[in-house]
């Protein structure tokens, strides 16, 4: 049980992104994105599922919105559709009907008392941008800049919070080592760094556009994080966890808010002859001081911790694993709120951080509707209850935690997982798009209507 109530302007919210819920894959001069190309490549989906039409949200966001004001929330997390802004990238001037999208969008938020949270980028870049080089060309900083320049002079009078970017470490892990999202390429450390570093460069390059033309905006950065624990206490393990935590935790936290990069991760990538220090070139003079500009809040997105275990050495050579995950979700992440309090306590304690959203925290479960059409999910509302009570301890604790949106409005497109992971506080049936609250939504919206105390 959640006892405590939470500060009084705490706020609570639910977030979606572009490519996993709107549809209309070409509606009102939108041009390709980068989803939209892989997608549609055979075997990158699980069932060659693709966001053509998703929950169709450009049409039906009237709906949408009615559920959002059903539920209760004071914030909405919604992302902006890069290529229905600019359709290749390349263009001089927006593409009004684009921008005209969003505006009405924000207009009705705003006229429910539903604050919106826009996140500029959560992956699905002009196709066209991808064409020429993509993240790991420092072209994309003025592409971007551009972009966030024109969207925020459109929607800045009334939009408030941005969020630059979403994830950086999977457009650039997962992109370029792991080759599981665009552009899909394997173990290519060169381009992955230069991918996180430009990233992290367009988002300080940004922010002085974006608070010129919003003003008294606050502007952040939306990171996953995770603790990681080594699965023995072997060597390997211990190093091997120190190299993961660099590489999902300080490669990003340390140029945003020390001006510096992990050495230690270039030094190892270098021992392993997967990068040459010449690589590194991408870092010009001038540009961790742009990094590292004041960031007003940092996003949070926590879903499950790590156990780490080597696995370039062989089991038999290993020591036993000591450390085994609990029970998980139907994703396969394990279920540990208890991690989201230790990171939180962690990052406050190793930066100077003065606001925390957690911008995603949820799961995957599939339970269907019954033949009342209701969808008993209890262990969604455990996951989110248990969740919310360990960020209570962490703000009692001192972190300064501002609010708190859950992961998802509604069941969507799961990016390589397709339509078959629900995330959904709303269940989405694909075939006839008709939207059913689950009970987790009933909860939450209990759990709001009482500032985070449950009942
Ligand atoms: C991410 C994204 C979301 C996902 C969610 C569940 O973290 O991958 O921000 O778009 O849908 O995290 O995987």
């Amino acid at each position: 049980m959640i006892n405590n109530k939470f500060p009084k302007d705490f706020l609570w919210g639910t977030a979606t992104s572009s490519y996993q819920i709107e549809g209309a894959m070409d509606a009102d001069g939108k041009g390709k994105s980068v989803w939209d190309t892989y997608s549609h490549l055979s075997g990158k989906i699980q069932n060659n599922d693709n966001g053509d039409v998703a929950c169709d949200h450009y049409n039906l966001w009237p709906k949408d919105i009615k559920l959002l004001k059903k539920l209760g929330v004071k914030a909405y997390r919604l992302s902006i559709s890069w290529p229905r802004i600019f359709p290749s990238g390349h263009e001089k001037a927006p593409n009004l009907p684009g921008l005209d999208f969003y505006s009405q969008l924000i207009d009705n938020l705003l006229e429910n008392n539903i604050k919106p949270f826009i996140t500029l980028n959560h992956w699905d870049i002009p196709q066209g941008l991808e064409d020429i080089g993509g993240w790991p060309s420092r072209d994309m900083v003025d592409a971007f800049v551009k972009y966030s320049y024109y969207v925020s002079d459109n929607l800045g009078d009334r939009v408030k919070n941005w969020i630059t970017h979403n994830e950086p470490y999977c457009i650039s892990y997962l992109g370029y080592v792991h080759g599981q999202f665009p552009p899909g390429l394997k173990d290519n450390w060169p381009k992955s760094l230069a991918t996180a570093h430009h990233l992290l460069l367009s988002h300080g390059m940004s922010i002085n556009e974006i608070r010129n033309n919003s003003k008294e905006s606050e502007v952040g950065i939306t990171l996953n994080l995770a603790p990681s624990t080594p699965a023995s206490n072997s060597t390997y393990d211990i190093e091997h966890c120190k190299f993961f935590d660099v590489q999902l935790n300080q490669l990003y936290l340390d140029p945003l808010y020390k001006k510096s990069y992990p050495e230690y991760l270039f030094d190892y990538l270098t021992k392993k002859r997967l990068i040459k220090k010449s690589d590194i070139n991408f870092i010009k003079p001038g540009d961790l001081e742009t990094i590292g500009k004041k960031t007003d809040f940092l996003g949070v997105n926590f879903y499950s911790r790590a156990i780490i275990r080597d696995q370039d050495i062989a089991e038999d050579k290993n020591l036993p694993i000591e450390v085994t995950p609990g029970e998980k979700t139907d994703f396969g992440w394990e279920i540990h709120p208890r991690s989201l309090y230790n990171l939180l306590i962690r990052i406050k304690k190793d930066y100077p951080i003065e606001k925390i959203y957690i911008t995603e925290n949820g799961c995957a479960y599939n339970d269907p509707p019954d033949k009342n059409n209701i969808i008993n999910d209890s262990k969604r509302i455990e996951y989110h209850s248990s969740h919310i009570k360990e960020l209570k301890n962490a703000i009692i604790d001192g972190v300064p935690c501002k609010g708190y949106f859950a992961w998802s409005l509604m069941d969507n497109f799961e990016w390589c997982e397709g339509f078959g992971k629900r995330f959904g506080l709303i269940w989405v049936d694909f075939e006839s798009l008709e939207r059913v609250p689950k009970q987790s939504f009933f909860w939450y919206k209990s759990l709001i209507e009482n500032n985070g105390k449950e009942t």
